[in-house]
């Protein structure tokens, strides 16, 4: 049986593709989501793809990681820089996370200079789009296997 993958978005990103194209550019949450189950696949991995805009639900869905999942990347969005529950409950996994973000959250507002994630991640991907999601995958690949 294939290894699971858990791939997680978080607040707005929803709304990937269909606003500020300037910032977040033009690919829509789908096109990603496809990106990822094909990168997925070519490592024999499965994807479980998913996005919500409730921080409960993001904590639920990392704590039923437990034992079902052989690695995490997340773009946590916001919650990043503001959620000590997503981080606690990402904290009691022991498998791999990969955060990724879109855009290169230090060059923008210095509320985003901060994720809470960071300290739980294997390692951060972020300003190069979609791709980071990809090798984000690559790199949870070689430390599943
Ligand atoms: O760069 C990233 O991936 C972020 O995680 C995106 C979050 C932002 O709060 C983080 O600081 C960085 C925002 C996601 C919202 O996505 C939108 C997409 C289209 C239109 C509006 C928002």
């Amino acid at each position: 049986m294939a290894k699971r993958v858990l791939i997680l978005n978080g607040p707005n990103l929803n709304l990937l593709g269909t606003r500020e194209p300037g910032v977040y550019g033009a690919a829509t949450l789908a096109d990603v989501e496809v990106l990822c189950t094909d990168r997925c696949e070519a490592h024999g991995l499965e994807c479980d793809f998913r996005q919500s805009n409730h921080e409960g639900e993001l904590v639920d869905w990392i704590q039923q990681a437990r034992g079902t999942a052989e690695g995490v990347v997340i773009n946590p969005a916001a919650y990043s820089h503001t959620s000590v529950a997503i981080h606690d409950a990402l904290r009691m996994l022991d498998v791999p996370i990969i955060e990724v973000h879109l855009t290169n959250i230090h060059q923008r507002e210095p509320f985003r200079h901060h994720s809470y994630v960071s300290a739980v991640a294997r390692g951060v991907v972020c300003g190069l789009g979609p791709s980071g999601y990809t090798l984000a995958i690559d790199a949870l690949a070689e430390f599943i296997d």
